[in-house]
């Protein structure tokens, strides 16, 4: 891309957004504020490090696609997700799952897991000047095959994820404190039935116990920030999630966590949008997985959809970039994984980015005069103005490809690492 066309470019638009009150030159000094969370999980379709041939099992949810390229060894993960941010503007945080460790060939099962583990990440993320966001791994084990794990009616298995999610806790507390950034750790479990179950209660029962059980410890909200994902269904657990939605919003209230809202996990017209403002009554903070539910999958790569532009539009409209930790949640394995994240991402950041060239005083004066279809045309208006532009200098000022440069990039070093992968 010419630099100097991308500046006229700017300088173009930002008189058109200065017509209609808004101030381009904030609006990216703002946008530095947007932190995405990248989940390492798309680089391997959710494999981790466990045994070297480890792969997703079970749990309700698949990676589909069988490009080649996947990262199998924690350094391949480091220089991938390296290289996803050096492709991107602003600056983002690593998400983590607890299968991520540097376990050395060991046989370090889930409830032996330790801070060691993660020393490497830590360090690494000291490195990058960023912080970590974690997740226990309730799937992909033996003790979650029959489909029960933190709900489970064995005691022996309640008790090993029990153990397991502590550790997690533990672990993110350190994370938090090392890195001095809080770190979300973000709980969510495939407890579900394929077939129309006649004891749900127990199993919800046995859930809220688990939860009281493993939150007994404090950690300070400076070190860990707790949170929890509700789902409507998985794949071969279609009668019954035992997390719901009621289940999770009930025990965040009343017990002040993070509730996580991941839009791939409600009802095909339910917007989650529109539950931020809903949900941000009751609890302190959220934690949102940004996804593209697809038929029964709920997890295609992001791009710059309606459902995307209403999330973050709800969020710069009500104020509440502070309140809402922001990360992605996709495993497409069908192309290329670097790809996959850089499309993602820059779709999030640029559905932020549209939400705040909104004239948005001029809208919400609309509203409260009952002028209706002059607040529909100038949102309709707005989507012909040349965000793309602004994005585009966005990228320029932060030293990262514009526009289609990042294909190229992607293209290169798919030749030059991902190629040579087995
Ligand atoms: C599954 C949930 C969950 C997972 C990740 C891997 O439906 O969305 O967030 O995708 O933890
Ligand atoms: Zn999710």
């Amino acid at each position: 891309m010419d630099k100097n066309q991308v500046i006229k470019a700017y300088e173009l638009a930002k008189e058109e957004y200065a017509r209609l009150g808004v101030d381009t030159d904030e609006v990216l000094k703002k946008l530095d504020q947007v932190k995405i969370s990248l989940h390492c999980w798309q680089t391997d379709d959710v494999g981790g490090f466990e045994t070297p041939d480890a792969e997703l099992g079970g749990g309700g949810i698949a990676a589909t696609g069988n490009y080649p390229g996947k990262a199998r060894t924690i350094d391949q993960l480091m220089q991938d997700i390296d290289k996803v941010m050096s492709l991107l503007p602003g600056k983002q945080r690593l998400n983590l799952h607890a299968i991520y460790g540097d376990f050395k060939g060991e046989k370090v099962d889930r409830n032996q897991i330790e801070v060691k583990h993660f020393q490497r990440w830590i360090d690494w993320a000291k490195k990058h000047a960023t912080g970590i966001d974690f997740n226990p791994t309730c799937f992909s084990h033996p003790y979650a095959d029959d489909g029960f794990t933190l709900s489970s009616k064995n005691e022996k298995y309640r008790k090993f994820w029990v153990e397991h999610v502590k550790r997690t806790r533990k672990i993110a507390a350190e994370m938090g404190r090392q890195l001095r950034t809080p770190s979300v750790n973000n709980i969510w479990i495939p407890d579900g039935s394929k077939d129309v179950p006649v004891d749900r209660n127990t199993h919800r029962s046995l859930l809220k116990k688990s939860l009281d059980e493993i939150f007994i410890e404090e950690y300070p909200r400076e070190y860990l920030k707790d949170s929890m994902e509700p789902k409507l269904f998985g794949m071969g657990l279609e009668a019954m999630t035992v997390g719901s939605a009621e289940f999770y919003l009930g025990y965040a209230v009343k017990n002040n966590k993070l509730i996580c809202l991941d839009n791939g996990h409600f009802h095909p017209t339910e917007q989650v949008g529109d539950k931020i403002s809903a949900v941000l009554q009751f609890v302190d903070e959220l934690l949102l997985h940004v996804t593209r539910p697809v038929r029964w999958d709920s997890d295609h790569v992001v791009i710059f959809n309606d459902e995307v532009q209403l999330i973050a539009q709800e969020i710069v409209r009500s104020n509440a970039l502070n309140r809402v930790n922001i990360g992605l949640d996709y495993f497409d394995a069908s192309i290329n994984r670097i790809g996959a994240y850089v499309v993602g991402v820059r779709a999030a950041q640029l559905a932020f980015l549209f939400a705040m060239l909104e004239p948005l005083e001029t809208l919400k004066k609309y509203e409260e005069e009952g002028k209706y279809f002059e607040r529909l045309a100038l949102l309709e208006i707005m989507k012909t103005k040349p965000y793309g532009a602004v994005y585009d200098y966005y990228c320029l000022t932060n030293d990262v490809p514009v526009g289609v440069d990042y294909i190229q990039e992607i293209q290169e070093y798919e030749a030059d690492f991902l190629s040579k992968r087995s």
